[in-house]
């Protein structure tokens, strides 16, 4: 069998459950917009729509937040042209080989992500079928474009060991070196942004509590206020990280501050050093209004021209499905499914 080469590609998604947070921005997107203009990769980000339904989502809002969401990628800086940007849903090839996945993936796996134990909580029994199986269909996203590298923060490694796995285990039954072994981009000082109220909890679009997140649609003064409420403690700066040990509170808002200036975190307590916290906060909603109130400027725009939006979306499923259809008809046929 001989090694097969695969073109530079780039896939990675967000799922239109809610709004844009900081931690979607620092953690994601601005890694999309870094590897977009790198131009060492073929760019491909994806709404995806149908990893949000796993759990509840009201229909009209759904097609609100995806619209939002493209607006996000775009007001980012996101370039529908030099980018591939799609919904999931209009893409039909990424369900298609996401049932292929549901038969090679074992139940073993998905019973064991940190994801589908915190979502299923204590409620397993009720929980979609859907939320079980959302790494087999994270897995097809990805194998479908035959993508190499995956950008993605902290909390999606598990399912990028997961879809590393499914790859192999499908090669090795059909004895092909047909999906290649992804690459995880996990990168930058903001990997892991947090709950502003809870320094051990991540911050998250569909947390119930509006005060723990930062939403990339909050005006100037929702975005200073929330930073100047969040928790922490009342020592001040350390001179370095590893006086930020024990203080979750503290580390989050440093890493905040380094992913917003592109600084290390050492960097930013150096910088800071025997600050009281109420002053570095005062400092820190300035960076972040400065940053991030353009962007929402930007997306409000973009929202009220939503023909444009399903226009950017309707093209970006055709150029998808260029690269998308021909290795579904391949898998089909390494399958057995039609004539080889
Ligand atoms: N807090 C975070 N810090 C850094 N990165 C984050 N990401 C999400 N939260 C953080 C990254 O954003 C990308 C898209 O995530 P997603 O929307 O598909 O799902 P998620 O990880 O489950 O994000 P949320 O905000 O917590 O959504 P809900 O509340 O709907 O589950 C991923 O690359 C993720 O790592």
């Amino acid at each position: 069998m001989t090694e097969q080469t695969f073109t530079p590609r780039v896939f990675s998604g967000i799922q239109p459950s809610g709004g844009l947070t900081l931690g979607n921005y620092l953690g994601a997107i601005k890694r999309f917009v870094d590897m977009q203009e790198a131009g060492t990769h073929e760019t491909i980000y994806c709404m995806v729509d149908l990893h949000a339904i796993t759990v509840w989502q009201n229909p009209g809002d759904l097609m609100r937040n995806t619209r939002e969401l493209c607006a996000g990628f775009i007001a980012s800086g996101i370039d529908p042209e030099k980018s591939v940007l799609i919904n999931q849903s209009q893409v039909p090839e990424h369900a298609q080989l996401a049932w292929i996945f549901n038969c090679v993936a074992r139940m073993g796996w998905m019973g064991r992500m940190t994801q589908w134990k915190d979502k299923s909580g204590a409620n397993a029994e009720g929980s979609s079928l859907g939320l079980f199986a959302y790494p087999a269909l994270m897995a097809a996203d990805i194998l479908i474009y035959h993508a190499t590298h995956v950008p993605v923060g902290e909390d999606q490694k598990q399912h990028l060991e997961l879809t590393r796995d499914i790859a192999a285990k499908f090669n090795h039954d059909y004895g092909v070196d047909f999906f290649p072994i992804t690459e995880p981009v996990i990168e930058g000082a903001a990997t892991r942004v947090m709950n502003l109220q809870d320094g051990t909890k991540k911050m998250s679009k569909s947390d119930p509590s509006e005060k723990t997140r930062i939403n990339m649609t909050d005006d100037a003064d929702t975005i200073a206020k929330k930073i100047k409420k969040a928790k922490t403690d009342p020592d001040p700066l350390p001179d370095t990280i590893d006086g930020l040990d024990g203080r979750p509170e503290a580390r989050n808002l440093v890493n905040i501050w380094a992913g917003l200036t592109d600084e290390t975190p050492q960097a930013v307590v150096e910088a800071n050093a025997g600050k009281l916290f109420g002053y570095f906060k005062q400092d820190l909603a300035e960076i972040a209004v400065d940053k991030l109130a353009p962007i929402a400027g930007e997306m409000a725009r973009l929202m009220e021209d939503q023909t444009e939006i399903d226009r950017i979306l309707g093209r970006g499923a055709e150029r998808a499905r260029e690269i998308a259809a021909p290795i579904l008809a391949e898998t089909y046929k390494i399958v057995g499914l039609v004539k080889s």
